[in-house]
């Protein structure tokens, strides 16, 4: 794979958020400024359909067992901790980091790499928000993300069928990309247990399984971190996981997608998938990167 290019995190985290209006490409600032974007013009995949169609490994392995299975955390506060390579090491709970940061609604298309797509009114704020309270130190590359693992609640972490906890991980220039954001709900409520309540990631140029859920920690790291689904199966499963429909993964093809939309799950559309998930603005941050790779 060829070698992430070098960073300059300080440079990210120096700027205020009006820097870095001036800087950004006028089709990124579009997506930042305002909900007008190309995703908010789509038809919203409906509701009763993104709250039952679901991948969370935790609460069983079919698509319909989340939204059966799924029950609250018992958590009376959700701490989120922010730690590694930071000058300020945070426990945050997710109220504070609310009130802390805003919660805005964010429309943003989500790409599987099984061949689905949505089109999904989230509620969230900016991760790089809550990295940058915490003040990467200059040698932080990566951040990575651990989902909550509790046997009390989850079936398949009861029986160890699989390596949890769910781990991610994106660089840090990922993660601090104003398209990225912690979801904290959508359709404007709380998110849904089978969703990853009360927080989680959502990054829409990559594949869903970079969507992690239930987010405890965030660890900034010098390396690349490991990441569940790469370990698992890393010939399917890239760290990267930019949507790429020009590569296609061994089982799926990637060239198209079925839009799961007001039509319902009985007849998604069948449409071309776009590089980066449509949203070209963060094509910058691969500069010098192999893109024939999907991974
Ligand atoms: N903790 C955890 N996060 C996870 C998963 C999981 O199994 N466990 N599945 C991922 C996959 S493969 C996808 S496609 C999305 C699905 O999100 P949704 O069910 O909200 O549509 O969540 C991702 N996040
Ligand atoms: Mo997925």
């Amino acid at each position: 794979m060829t070698p992430a290019p070098p960073l300059t995190p300080e440079w990210v985290f120096n700027l205020s958020r009006r820097d870095l209006l001036k800087l950004l490409p006028i089709a990124a600032l579009g997506a930042l400024m305002s909900e007008t974007s190309f995703a908010a013009e789509e038809p919203l995949t409906p509701e009763s359909l993104m709250t039952t169609f679901n991948n969370y490994y935790e609460f069983g392995f079919r698509k319909s067992d989340p939204a059966r299975f799924a029950v609250p955390s018992s958590e009376e506060e959700w701490i989120i901790s922010v730690s590694g390579l930071v000058k300020n090491p945070l426990k945050i709970s997710l109220n504070d980091a609310k009130e802390r940061f805003g919660v805005r609604r964010f429309v943003r298309r989500m790409r599987c790499v099984e061949g689905w797509s949505m089109n999904i009114p989230w509620n969230g704020f900016v991760l790089g928000d809550l990295l940058r309270l915490a003040e990467p130190e200059n040698g932080a590359r990566y951040a990575a993300f651990t989902s909550q693992a509790d046997p009390s609640r989850m079936p398949e972490v009861r029986s160890k069928s699989f390596p949890f906890p769910y781990r991610e991980g994106l660089r840090l220039d990922e993660a601090a990309h104003p398209l990225t954001i912690l979801a904290v709900g959508a359709y404007d409520k709380d998110l849904q247990p089978q969703n990853g309540a009360p927080v989680r990631l959502v990054v829409p140029w990559k594949y869903g399984f970079k969507y992690i859920k239930a987010i405890t920690e965030i660890t900034l790291t010098a390396e690349q971190p490991k990441t569940t689904w790469n370990d698992y199966a890393p010939e399917e499963y890239g760290f990267y996981a930019n949507v790429n429909p020009n590569v296609p993964h061994p089982r799926w093809p990637q060239n198209e997608e079925n839009f799961i939309g007001p039509e319902g799950f009985e007849r998604p559309s069948r449409r071309p998938t776009l590089p980066f998930n449509g949203y070209d603005e963060v094509a910058g941050l691969y500069a010098g990167m192999d893109l024939s790779i999907w991974y």
